[in-house]
């Protein structure tokens, strides 16, 4: 079953609802107490970037007060998001990190 185009091709009904699953941001926010080579090695280990990516995305949460990480499904952000905060509070630092569909 499917719907007939001008061109004659058959675009079936699957293939007409079926969307790419939605993506979603993970962002880092600024505060007041938490060191920023703090930051730099949350986003070395949960973001796998490099020590000078690292630090361009902590300046700019700094300035701008939030930053992207990185781009995941939602369960991988949901899971990264968990894995910072757990880490952060652990260390005893207010950190935060929320995720947003992109
Ligand atoms: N603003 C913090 C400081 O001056 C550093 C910081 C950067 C904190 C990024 C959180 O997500 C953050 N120590």
């Amino acid at each position: 079953m499917g719907t007939k185009h001008e061109e004659g091709t058959v675009v079936t009904r699957q293939e007409q609802k079926l969307k790419p699953p939605p993506m979603y941001m993970v962002l880092l926010l600024n505060d007041d107490f938490t060191p920023m080579e703090f930051v730099v090695a949350v986003i070395q280990e949960y973001f796998n970037k490099d020590r000078e990516t690292a630090t361009q995305i902590m300046l700019k949460v700094h300035r701008d007060g939030k930053g992207l990480c990185g781009v995941f499904s939602k369960d991988i952000a949901s899971t990264k998001v968990e894995l910072v905060l757990t880490h952060a509070r652990k260390a005893g630092h207010p950190l935060q990190c929320v995720m947003e569909e992109a």
